[in-house]
């Protein structure tokens, strides 16, 4: 049956008299269908991909494209007086996660899918996912983000599971959602839920009972650096996924006929983060119930799960006291004693053990000894887990750790959120770059074409004015579509210096004050939210805030500067900002980001790089070339070495050097004081000068002075053209086809 039919027939009317809420329903319908009509029998080994956050971003052009009917549908629409996009406005984000390790894990499951893997995602339905962030009087507030709408992706099976806590039993229901592969099979997210979740119980904001857990448990996703009272919670939520996850793995490997000795050549599970790690005692206590000993399930589950680490901030590290766990799942505490007591026996390293001295359970360190593979997200990452954050780890198994530096799928990255580039490459290079993303590498012929040049400049153009007309009616926004987009989109944290980039916009509006005019507009966009908890990171939201209003309302700068933060950054609006953006700032401290993502999607979109050696940025300087990047700042040894020595003193800096001393002041100066709180503002300057744990003002003047080359450079329009082109044809390797093709060859070995 036509698509036109199909359309028509599910609505009883024609097309053209469908409104687009119809239109949305109908089309989930018929995908959803055809999604499932790609469902294929499990092979033998099944990767189980278990994460507590899965950012998906809004599927349903996602799936058209995978299922191969977008254009078709598209045009069938237009065709009627439709608009897709239209349509797609309708479709609420899940908000089920935080930043890159979610969305990381979403690209995963697309490639996954796409390979023709047999494989699942496992994470939590969160009702009402991670906060949305309105800004009030230049700060940010939380409010719920509801996302589950009467019609979604998302579906209700009978499955349950009971699982235990200390006091109650919950049943986990299952839900799922379709992860189609682009012209290839359908996999599946599972999603565990409790049918007892209130989302009357939230009040003001995103306030709740933290005690009620049968009837909070599944409501919100926590922010990363969640304060103290979130924590406990997360205890719960973590061990309801795992052990539902759990429970299900072994229903399925047994049903395909495991011994459960043999659990290796069913299931391998990948472990993001920390977050899922109860699933290593979770499976050996399931399994001594099941028979095995002790021992024999300790080495059946050693076989089968691999751990992916995506942070060496301690902070970030998972602790828990063992008085959490005891409250909350006494039964896996017994477990967990005896893997630790095994390590202490075999190992007198006292920094190695699980349990340490003041009773508290590091969650990294049962990964690490019970599963069989250690893997960091990009390249120095790896080395800096083996050399010096895991390195009494690395001694005692090397043969466990292993690098992935992360990717990105460009299904979304670019075939979706950036049609026009898309159609652009194929005419140039043909098709085979969608399944295969090392032929990117063939528009380096082309960098000698002025027509290719150009037209890549023009379809930027074009992209700057879709997304300012969208800012335009979604927030109230003007942007100069006749400036540089700078944009920094990504969480607010201050190892990533969302502060240095604002210090640079404070630099500029004084230089243009002083009658030092840019030769071309600038505008500097940030995207970010903070958690509600980290009181620095919203005092820099305040400060950008502040900016804003008093940078675009100054006539004598705004023809030249502009500043402007969109609300709620998520994955939609990186699909419209990615795409536009000119110069992309990945300026976090060395050795601090462990890979980054934005680096990856903004680079396949035509953007240059302005970052430091961190991440994933080394592997994008060391494909680019110097040329076509601009890279700045201290090395990660360096910073490394600050660290140890304690020499860094960012008073000295404000005090010995004139440039940072004014800027500085500035913060607390007449006119921000007009516009800001002088609480938050005070803070913010006091945190800068006295600590700056990030070593904000160690790189300034190295950032300042290659982001002016980066704006001079970018009026020569041929020359930045290329940088761009170059940019495109190298970011292939990034595809996380590649990652994914990389875990499955080294780590999960699938038959
Ligand atoms: C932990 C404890 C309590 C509450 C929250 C958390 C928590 C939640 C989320 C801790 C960390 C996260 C998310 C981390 C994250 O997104 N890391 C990023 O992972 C990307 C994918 O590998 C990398 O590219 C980024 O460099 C890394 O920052």
């Amino acid at each position: 049956m036509t698509m036109e039919k199909k359309l028509s027939q599910l609505l009883n009317k024609p097309i053209y008299d469908c409104t687009d809420l119809e239109l949305y329903n109908a089309l989930l319908q018929i995908v959803q269908d055809m999604a499932r009509e790609k469902e294929t029998e499990d092979g033998k080994k099944k990767i189980y991909y278990i994460s507590a956050e899965f950012l998906i971003g809004k599927l349903l052009s996602n799936n058209m494209i995978n299922l191969g009917i977008y254009d078709e549908v598209k045009e069938l629409l237009a065709k009627n007086g439709k608009d897709l996009c239209h349509i797609e406005e309708l479709e609420q984000e899940p908000s089920l996660g935080n930043g890159g390790l979610g969305r990381l894990a979403a690209c995963f499951l697309d490639s996954i899918a796409t390979l023709g893997y047999t494989g699942a995602g496992i994470g939590l339905n969160y009702h009402l996912g991670l906060f949305k962030q309105e800004f009030d009087q230049r700060l940010q507030k939380e409010t719920k983000n509801p996302w589950i709408a009467e019609k979604s992706w998302l579906t209700k099976t009978d499955v349950t599971y009971p699982v235990k806590f200390k006091d109650f039993t919950l049943q986990a229901r299952m839900y799922e959602i379709a992860v189609t592969g682009y012209h290839n099979r359908t996999n599946k997210l599972h999603l565990f839920d409790v049918d007892t979740v209130d989302e009357n119980i939230v009040g003001d904001g995103i306030s709740f009972d933290k005690n009620d857990i049968a009837h909070n448990l599944t409501l919100f996703l926590y922010p990363d650096d969640s304060d103290e009272e979130g924590r406990k919670l997360r205890i719960y939520q973590q061990y309801f996924m795992v052990s539902a996850a759990a429970q299900m793995i072994l229903d399925e490997c047994i049903a395909k006929g495991s011994n459960l000795y043999d659990l290796n050549e069913y299931a391998v599970i990948q472990i993001n983060d920390t977050h899922p790690t109860m699933v290593i005692p979770e499976l050996i206590r399931l399994l001594v119930l099941k028979g095995l000993s002790v021992d024999d399930s300790i080495e059946v589950v050693k076989k089968t799960c691999a751990y992916t680490n995506h942070t060496i901030l301690a902070e970030a590290l998972e602790k828990w006291p063992v008085h959490y766990l005891k409250e909350v799942v006494p039964q896996l505490m017994p477990i967990i004693e005896i893997l630790d007591d095994k390590v202490r026996r075999q190992y007198a390293d006292e920094s190695v053990a699980i349990i340490d001295r003041y009773d508290v359970v590091h969650m990294a360190h049962i990964d690490i000894h019970y599963g069989f593979s250690v893997n960091g997200v990009a390249a120095l990452h790896t080395d800096i887990l083996k050399n010096s954050e895991l390195n009494n780890f690395y001694r005692l198994y090397p043969e466990k750790f292993n690098n992935k530096t992360n990717g990105i799928t460009f299904r979304r990255w670019l075939l979706h959120c950036n049609p026009e580039l898309t159609q652009a490459i194929t005419g140039w290079i043909g098709n085979g770059f969608k399944k295969d993303a090392m032929e990117l590498e063939r528009l380096m012929e082309s960098l000698d074409k002025e027509e290719v040049l150009t037209r890549l400049l023009q379809i930027k153009q074009d992209n700057k004015h879709a997304v300012a007309e969208y800012l335009k009616e979604t927030q109230g926004l003007t942007l100069n579509e006749n400036s540089i987009f700078d944009i920094q989109v990504k969480r607010l944290h201050e190892y990533k210096r969302q502060q240095m980039n604002a210090l640079y916009v404070i630099y500029k509006y004084l230089e243009i004050k002083k009658g030092n005019l840019p030769e071309t507009p600038i505008t500097v966009i940030f995207g970010a939210k903070a958690a509600p908890a980290y009181t620095i990171a919203k005092d820099i939201i305040h400060l950008i805030l502040c900016l804003q209003e008093i940078v675009n309302n100054d006539p004598e700068v705004s023809p030249y500067l502009n500043v402007v933060m969109v609300e709620n950054y998520n994955v939609t609006l990186a699909e419209k900002l990615i795409p536009a953006c000119d110069i992309s700032e990945q300026i976090s401290l060395a050795s601090k980001e462990a890979s980054g993502t934005g680096n990856m999607k903004f680079m396949l979109n035509g953007a240059v790089t302005l970052g430091t050696e961190d991440g994933a940025n080394v592997e994008i300087h060391e494909l680019v070339g110097d040329d076509n990047i601009y890279i700045f700042g201290a090395s990660s040894n360096e910073v490394i070495d600050h660290y140890t020595n304690e020499d860094y003193i960012a008073r000295d800096y404000y005090e010995n050097d004139p440039v940072i001393h004014e800027i500085v002041d500035f913060i607390t100066g007449p006119e921000m004081l007009a516009v800001g709180c002088d609480v938050n503002l005070y803070r913010l300057k006091n945190e800068l000068v006295n600590k700056d744990w990030f070593m904000t003002f160690l790189d300034f003047k190295d950032y300042t002075a290659k982001k002016e080359q980066a704006f001079a450079d970018y009026t020569d329009r041929m020359a930045w053209a290329k940088k761009m082109l170059v940019n495109i044809s190298k970011a292939g390797y990034f595809s996380s086809d590649r990652t994914i093709e990389e875990y499955n060859r080294v780590v999960w070995k699938l038959n």
